[in-house]
């Protein structure tokens, strides 16, 4: 079991699970073992029906496919459409933010007013929105649109890559990489990657930097933005997290997923007084709404909401025996979760049309009537509380207090309101640099470990750690978001932390909030006068899986920045793909992968990595 996790909680609950005997993720990997070695190696290709086929890269078996693909297209064919697929979930989900602004200014939202008007203000000047005399509704109104245009946009590029120094842009440029409409560039991708279009790997993996590129600074940042004026801007808060947030008193709800829409507003519903009389009526003594995975990354960024868990924790929350409903919208939802719900009494809510499960209930959200369906969801969490078995409850008590909410805006004011105390921190060498951690949980390495142990030695070495997504979950569980965990690191950062009040690990929010990351590398290149690529910055996803995670890395790599993966993706398959993304792009956009199991190697490239780039700017290393 111990192999399993470093959670405690974790741990607990794989027991319990196993008592209760339930099959969870890491009992359906074993099912899968050995996985296929052609998949591994991204070799194989079903992308016509002359196929399906994998070529052998050893040289015994075929070396092209039916249509004659080599190795080398049908890898980089592969991963050009996982980047597609990860940029048009995080895009999508941008979307849908920007429809509800959209509905919320032509008045069809009540539910959802601008929440950041000064934040919405900003962004209208970013995009030469005229704001003087003009209500917020109005400018609301012309944001939304001209977002919602940025999807099919015929302008030539996107507004938001504006935010990039010059000579990103114009590195962009000349390799004809600057994303034009985000929904052209996913087009484009999977049009390419049909038999017989684009077969040459160089070829195919620009697009796929390009689509990447339309997530990174087209739909994500989209997202965040819009997310930040209808929801608003987060500021430093403070929450604990992982399963002993859970409480045996009280009707508990799980909001999983990753849309704030559904989870803003539930939150909010979860507190009318007759739905909390209606609670008391069944015997509980309150109602308790926590997150899970990135919703609850945007919820707790916002609210202070408890945070159950990251990605490998959401069928072993279901099995604590003590969650009445896992209310459930987009993205890294298992399919699983209805099986394992139907061993205990928990109701498995799905709400999104574009998201449906086997096996649970399905409530449609949307926007217009959005409280109404709130209430009725959280309604019906309450009636199932009657059904809790109490054998079969067991919470583990494990928890731990969180600090978190550091938008790009609350950094700011953390600094004082500029980002010189930042600056000068990084050139007097305090700050060595700062690193990127992001992504997911895998089973098929210890859960939460690579993230710990990378982010300790990082610290440890006075490096910044900048957190989202399921990383900085597994960062809030063991303290590290924590001010108190600056005595673990280098004297440096140790003394900045403490001057600001700050921990060392900042939780930057969900997935799509990279964009704060990316937006924050922009700013201060811009402030340096030189390229993203020339600051002591580093990307790294030690435990990634989704296709979301592949653009990302993607999109970090092409914006400049030395990215480092903890597990290993499908393309060892063709020699010259790995090697056009571990070393030959370093000539091309300025930025290379690593993959790195070992997150204390990892960490160690990373913290080398930052020291030849502060060499270079003339900085002491
Ligand atoms: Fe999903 Fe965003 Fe990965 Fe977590 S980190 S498993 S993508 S929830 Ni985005
Ligand atoms: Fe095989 Fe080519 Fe068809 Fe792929 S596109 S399945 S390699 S014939």
């Amino acid at each position: 079991m111990s192999e399993k996790s470093i959670d405690q909680a974790t741990l607990k609950m794989l027991s319990k699970a196993k008592a209760d005997n339930v099959s969870l993720a890491w009992d359906r990997l074993a099912a899968q073992e050995p996985q296929c070695g052609f998949g591994q190696l991204g070799v194989c290709c079903r992308n016509c029906n002359m196929g399906p086929c994998r070529v052998d890269p050893f040289g015994d078996g075929p070396s092209e496919g039916v249509c004659g693909a080599t190795a080398d297209t049908i890898v980089a064919r592969n991963l050009v459409r996982a980047i597609a697929a990860g940029a048009a979930s995080h895009s999508d989900h941008g979307r849908g933010i920007a429809s509800t602004l959209y509905a919320s200014a032509k008045g069809h939202a009540p539910d959802y007013p601008v929440k950041d008007e000064v934040k919405l203000k900003a962004l209208a000047k970013e995009f030469g929105i005229a704001v003087e005399d003009r209500t917020s509704q109005e400018i609301a109104l012309e944001v939304a649109e001209t977002v919602l245009d940025e999807f099919g946009t015929r302008k030539g590029s996107l507004q938001f890559v504006n935010r990039v120094p010059l000579k990103r842009k114009e590195i962009w440029d000349k390799l004809g990489i600057t994303p034009r409409g985000i929904d052209r560039e996913v087009v484009e991708c999977m049009h390419r990657t049909h038999i017989g279009v684009d077969n040459d790997y160089v070829s195919l993996i620009l697009q796929g930097m390009r689509t990447a590129l339309s997530d990174g600074w087209g739909g994500s940042i989209v997202a965040t933005e819009i997310s930040d004026i209808l929801f608003g801007t987060p500021q430093p808060i403070k929450g604990s997290c992982n399963l002993g947030v859970l409480q045996a008193d009280q009707v508990n709800i799980i909001l999983h997923g990753h849309e704030p829409t559904l989870s803003d507003i539930l939150v909010h519903a979860a507190r009318a007084p007759e739905l909390l009389a209606a609670a008391k009526e069944k015997g509980a003594s309150g109602i308790n709404v926590c997150g899970m995975c990135c919703t609850g990354n945007e919820i707790l960024m916002r609210h202070g909401v408890p945070l159950a868990g990251n990605f490998l924790q959401q069928e072993l929350a279901i099995v604590t025996g003590a969650v009445e409903a896992m209310v459930v919208d987009i993205q890294c939802i298992m399919p699983s979760l209805p099986q394992v719900a139907a061993c205990y009494h928990t109701k498995v809510i799905s709400t999104s049309p574009k998201a449906k499960f086997p096996g649970a209930e399905h409530i449609p959200f949307d926007e217009h009537n959005a409280m109404e369906v709130a209430e009725k969801i959280v309604l019906a969490a309450v009636e199932n509380f009657s059904n809790r078995r109490p054998e079969r409850v067991n919470i583990p008590s494990d928890r731990m207090d969180y600090m978190a909410g550091f938008s790009v805006e609350a950094i700011l004011s953390a600094l004082g309101g500029s980002l010189d105390p930042l600056l000068n921190a990084i050139k007097s060498g305090a700050i060595k640099g700062i690193v990127g951690v992001v992504g997911c949980n895998n089973p098929k390495y210890k859960h939460d470990q690579s993230h710990i142990n990378f982010v300790n030695e990082l610290i440890k070495n006075n490096v910044l750690v900048v957190a989202t997504g399921c990383a900085a979950i597994a960062c809030g569980k063991y303290g590290l978001l924590l001010p108190e965990a600056a005595k673990n690191a280098g004297d440096g950062l140790r003394a900045v932390c403490e001057a600001l009040k700050i921990p060392p690990v900042l939780h930057m929010g969900s997935c799509v909030d990279i964009s704060r990351i990316m937006t924050v590398a922009a700013a201060i290149a811009n402030a340096l006068g030189v390229d993203i690529s020339d600051l002591p910055l580093a990307g790294a996803a030690p435990e990634w899986m989704s296709e979301k995670a592949v653009s990302i890395g993607t999109y970090v790599v092409s914006s400049g920045i030395f990215t480092i993966l903890g597990t290993v993706p499908p393309v060892l398959g063709s020699k010259n793909v790995a090697e056009l993304l571990t070393s030959g792009a370093e000539g091309v956009v300025g930025a290379v992968f690593a993959v790195e199991e070992d997150p204390v190697a990892a960490a160690d490239l990373a913290v080398k990595h930052i020291e030849k780039k502060r060499l270079a700017l003339g900085l002491e290393p």
